[in-house]
């Protein structure tokens, strides 16, 4: 009798210690949700305007969680900022997400995306590649500007050229949008000088500039009479930052 009340006695015990454990595990999720369908929108964009990046984060196939959040990169993946889910709310395995951003710098861009679940568990990025483009394009100079050119120190030279928007190629009329005529100084064996060193070059006049129509534009650059005996590296500046080309003055 004594034996069997100590045997009752460990049943007991081991039944309680089972009760206290979980009827069974809880099932881990420990993988990150997988981004697809990641584009910029429109593409390209123009420098200063707005685009909107969408993607589509999805747990299904990474242990079924709810997707909690999503963020996109601009740069690689040094900075991430929170996207918004597009129907509302982060409530689903699956969501498609979106961010607007305003596109900075005119070249090549990439817009990288990644998920995380209600579990913490952050996915792979997957990224896209966009285009920023100018808002002006510059689409040449016209006589008697060439790539290389004579000029004698202290005489007016007629600078022309022809400007359309980058999109559309409408003429632009516009004269805020040149910033001016500039030149900095080369070494005129070899070329070489320092482009931040341009200055901005003075018409005869209050400005010098005249548009001449179709997005033809003039400016009469007063050559200061010191550049005598040097070279200069001419271009002009438009609002957005874009440039002209580059082209050679050999002053006398
Ligand atoms: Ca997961």
């Amino acid at each position: 009798m004594k034996r069997l009340n100590k045997f009752s006695s460990l049943s007991l015990i081991v039944a309680l210690v089972l009760a206290a454990l979980p009827t069974a595990t809880a099932f881990a999720d420990a993988l990150g949700p997988v981004t697809s369908a990641v584009a910029v929108a429109p593409n390209p964009v123009t420098v200063g305007s707005s685009a909107t990046v969408t993607a589509t984060v999805d747990d299904t196939t990474t242990d079924g969680s709810t997707i909690a959040s999503a963020e996109y990169s601009l740069d690689a993946g040094a900075t991430w900022t929170a996207m918004s889910a597009s129907d509302g709310a982060f409530d689903s395995v699956s969501e498609a997400v979106t961010a607007t951003f305003t596109a900075s710098t005119v070249g090549a861009g990439e817009a990288c995306v990644r998920g995380t679940d209600s579990v913490g568990n952050v996915g792979t990025e997957v990224c896209a590649a966009f285009t920023v483009q100018s808002i002006y394009t510059f689409r040449g100079f016209l006589p008697p500007v060439r790539a290389t050119n004579n000029a004698q120190a202290g005489r007016t030279v007629p600078v022309k050229w022809f400007l359309t928007l980058t999109a559309g190629r409408t003429p632009v009329s516009d004269p805020t949008a040149i910033v001016g005529v500039k030149s900095y100084e080369v070494d005129c064996a070899t070329l070489t000088g320092d482009s931040s060193t341009a200055v901005v070059e003075k018409g005869p006049g209050k400005s010098g500039l005249k548009y001449q129509g179709k997005g033809r534009w003039m400016f009469n650059w007063k050559t200061p009479k010191s550049y005598a005996a040097s070279c200069r590296m001419m271009f002009v500046e438009f609002s957005d930052g874009s440039t002209s080309p580059e082209v050679l003055f050999r002053f006398r």
